[in-house]
């Protein structure tokens, strides 16, 4: 059966901060890196011979596909965008498939499905795990007619097991890091069967790695499900932490799972409705929630996701917040670069965090009076940093602020009503930057592109101008 012969890894690295690494590693090293990368889940040749020529050929077609997938500027070269992607915390299943399904739709030809814990981890309690299990499959029979259902002996459709090394599948487990788990396709025997690394730590909280999520996402691999190249996707290769708490399936993840098994008979409307979706960079009627630069990047802020520009690159990537910054929260409130001090500043509710580059900067977050704001201000809409006068105008409601960074105060005479202060761009905006001289005030589905010298709107532009649509 070619069912058997197809092995779905799941691979975490360890490291959540992708850059930073990067900066250790030689060309060469990274270059063989990509290779594994690209032999594990992109289906590369592993030969190494004589006909050199083909191989660098293939590995570009190779590399052209995996940016593809991912949205990234298909160069099919290693630039360093794509080498951050490919460090990323992932799963290793190949990527290969275009759908949301593998190839010739594998999948139980039943709606009762068994499964059953033959060990357990001593990550955590026993009890611990089997909630973990249950709740990670109820996520997919929620959606679906599946009924799947715990047994304590003999042999399940998806026998669940915690191994270490070489397990005696072809599909050793390296260590901690690395894969973390692995899970077969439907199919007798050993399909559907879901193997978890016990050298990773699992957790049920946001430390090492949250079981659920993982075997949530496996569960899908277990059910008929490949990737998806939607990064608000439960089946997203690339893992990042949600708070199992408030965890939904995306309308993609739903649409997939109901493409094979159909929809829940008692939940009348499919895909559930409330189910989130993933902003679309091209929606008209988009909104964002801040803006700001980054080192000469432009990032924007929605919901649980951002959009990363770079001005080299005709695409913009999408990515979840937690994937770069597991810390941060979602729905950034506000966002400024300040140039002066290399640092980009973001705000959400009370709380300020600061990078540098990448990286969440010590001691943050931090509160807003101990930034300097003054005690009224528990939230604020929008931030920019004025690169001719190095103030920051921070905007609240109809009124804005003009803040100095070096005195952490801000200066006389503010607030100021937003309509005196920038005629023309309305009352409130949602958030703000400076870009080439020129500032952007965001309001619901368009910007306002404002010279500050002559106090005007030059042009009224869409929401989504700099998002490529
Ligand atoms: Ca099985
Ligand atoms: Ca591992
Ligand atoms: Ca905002
Ligand atoms: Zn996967
Ligand atoms: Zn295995």
């Amino acid at each position: 059966m070619q069912s058997l012969k197809i092995l779905y890894f799941v691979a975490f690295l360890a490291a959540a901060y992708a850059v930073p690494i990067l900066r250790d590693n030689t060309e060469e090293e990274n270059t063989e890196f990509a290779q594994e990368y690209l032999q594990k889940l992109y289906n590369l040749t592993s030969s190494s011979g004589p006909n050199f020529r083909r191989r660098s050929n293939e590995l570009t077609e190779k590399l052209k596909e995996m940016q593809k997938f991912f949205g990234l500027q298909v160069t099919g070269t290693l630039d360093s965008n794509t080498l951050e992607v490919m460090k990323k915390s992932r799963c290793g299943v190949p990527d290969v498939a275009h759908y949301s399904t593998f190839p010739g739709a594998l999948k139980w030809n039943k709606n009762s499905l068994t499964y059953r814990i033959e060990n357990y981890t001593p990550d955590m309690p026993q009890a611990d795990v089997d909630k973990a299990i249950e709740k990670a499959f109820a996520v997919w029979t929620k959606v679906t007619p599946l009924k799947i259902t715990q047994i304590y002996s003999g042999t399940a459709d998806i026998m669940i097991l915690f191994v270490t090394g070489d397990h005696g599948d072809n599909s050793p487990f390296d260590g901690p890091g690395g894969f973390l788990a692995h899970a077969f396709a439907p199919s007798d025997g050993i399909g559907g069967d879901t193997h978890f690394d016990e050298d990773e730590t699992f957790t049920s909280g946001s430390a090492g790695y949250n079981l659920f999520l993982v075997a949530a996402h496996e569960f899908g691999h277990a059910l008929g499900l490949g990737h998806s190249n939607d990064p608000g996707a439960l089946m997203y290769p690339i893992y990042s932490y949600v708070n199992p708490g408030t965890f939904s399936l995306s309308q993609d993840d739903i649409q997939g799972i109901e493409s094979l098994y159909g929809s829940n008979p008692n939940v009348p409307n499919n895909p559930v409705p409330d189910a989130p979706k993933t902003p679309n960079a091209c929606d008209p009627n988009l909104s964002l929630n801040a803006v700001t630069t980054l080192r000469g990047e432009m990032m924007l802020f929605k919901d649980r996701f951002f959009w990363r520009k770079s001005p080299f690159m005709a695409n913009v990537e999408q990515y979840t917040i937690k994937s770069f910054w597991p810390e941060l929260p979602d729905d950034i409130d506000a966002a400024y670069e300040s140039r002066e001090r290399d640092l980009v500043y973001l705000f959400k509710g009370n709380q300020v965090w600061a990078l540098f580059g990448y990286d969440i900067q010590q001691g943050y977050p931090q509160s807003m009076q101990k930034f300097g704001l003054p005690a009224g201000i528990n939230k604020i809409d929008a931030a920019l940093y004025n690169e001719n006068t190095g103030k920051v105008l921070i905007f609240v409601g109809n009124k804005y602020y003009s803040y100095d960074e070096a005195r952490r105060r801000i200066d006389k005479g503010y607030p100021k009503s937003i309509e005196s202060g920038f005629p023309g761009i309305g009352g409130k905006v949602d958030a703000a930057v400076e870009d080439n001289g020129l500032m952007y005030f965001f309001s619901g589905s368009r910007m306002f592109e404002y010279n500050m010298m002559s106090k005007r709107v030059i042009r009224v532009l869409a929401t989504n101008y700099f998002l490529g649509c």
